[in-house]
């Protein structure tokens, strides 16, 4: 008999009832997010062929230039989200404040707020290296019906009902969670079909990988230099062979699949490290957790974070649990 694949518009559908809330939102906000992934990976893959490459002149709220495909990236999915009638309010990495919807119909029942970081490790585009979208959703804390406050952005990354990022490298995947596992779609690009590739991916308990930007090593606080060294030392199963692609997405996603590390700490120069708590760490960190995985800030667990404010960053140490807890150890020495 033929292997008959399976979709990710059909195993949304056989999962919906998986979901506590369930009434089906959730399922249309997940495809609308698969909707824009498409798109956003079409304009990823002809980046190099037509002039959308460059800065588009405008900065962000973090003090960087954006690309014009970030703010490509950050329209496609805004766009797709603010039509179906399920969130009230989306922030992004890309916009200084949160946007608010529906803010004018009284009647409206939209639950959800959706946090995104459109296109990160954008700095990767020029050179044609794997970029991703992360996202992340929680149900609003202020009751249906009145317009989206900042206090259902701010909420611990533990709320989340759902997280996932876009890959788009060699293969464009969509791996996502609802708090039952983590499941990777892969693209077929000849038909635009998501099929289900990597059911109930896992972190392998322990690694060989270690992701740290080095060229920052001589600013990092001692707890971190020392668990570099010992991923370098030789003894066992070490020394660890390195692996930085700088773009989060891609670097998780491989650690996950192989076993790994992923760090980027704070430092005497970025006294709360570069990546950002709500669009970035909080979604990782829920993903890492159903796939076995943790993930800290330093003696504390990403997930209980209460946020105050939308584009806080946080040291982000995430991967596989034995290599999370060893590291542990050594910053628990120091700190
Ligand atoms: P971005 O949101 O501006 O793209 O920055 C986030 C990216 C991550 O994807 C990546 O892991 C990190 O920045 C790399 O930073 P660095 O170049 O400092 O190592
Ligand atoms: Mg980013």
């Amino acid at each position: 008999m033929e292997k008959k694949n399976k979709t990710l518009g059909e195993f949304i559908i056989e999962n919906q009832s998986e979901f506590q809330y369930s009434t089906g939102e959730l399922s249309k906000l997940i495809n609308a997010i698969r909707l824009a992934a498409k798109v956003v990976n079409h304009e990823v893959n002809k980046a190099g062929l037509i002039d959308i490459l460059g800065e588009a002149g405008d900065t962000n709220v973090q003090g960087e230039d954006q690309q014009k495909l970030d703010v490509l990236a950050n329209e496609k999915f805004i766009q797709a989200l603010r039509k179906r009638e399920i969130v009230c309010g989306i922030a992004s990495e890309e916009e200084d404040d949160f946007i608010t919807i529906n803010s004018q119909d009284e009647n409206h029942q939209n639950k959800y707020v959706v946090l995104i970081d459109p296109l990160d490790g954008s700095s990767n585009i020029d050179v044609n290296v794997s970029v991703g979208t992360i996202f992340s959703i929680y149900r609003r804390v202020t009751p249906v019906g009145t317009p989206v406050k900042l206090e259902d952005f701010l909420q611990p990354g533990k709320n989340q009902v759902a997280a996932g990022y876009v890959v788009y490298g060699t293969s464009t995947m969509l791996v996502y969670s609802t708090g039952h596992g983590v499941n990777g779609f892969t693209l077929n690009p000849a038909i635009g079909t998501f099929y289900l590739s990597h059911p109930n991916m896992q972190f392998p308990e322990t690694g060989k990988i270690y992701s740290v930007n080095e060229g920052n090593y001589v600013h990092f606080l001692q707890g971190v230099k020392d668990y570099i060294k010992y991923c370098q030392e030789e003894d066992g199963d070490r020394p660890y062979t390195s692996r930085y692609i700088g773009s989060l997405v891609s670097d998780f996603h491989r650690n996950m699949i192989k076993g790994g590390i992923y760090m980027y700490p704070k430092s005497s120069v970025t006294q709360n490290g570069k990546l950002r708590l709500l669009y970035e760490c909080n979604p990782m960190a829920f993903i890492a957790e159903q796939a076995n995985g943790m993930a800290i800030g330093g003696k504390n667990r990403i997930l209980d974070i209460v946020p105050t404010e939308l584009h806080q960053r946080v040291p982000f140490f995430c991967g596989s649990k034995k290599m999370v807890e060893k590291l542990q150890e050594f910053l628990d020495k120091y700190h």
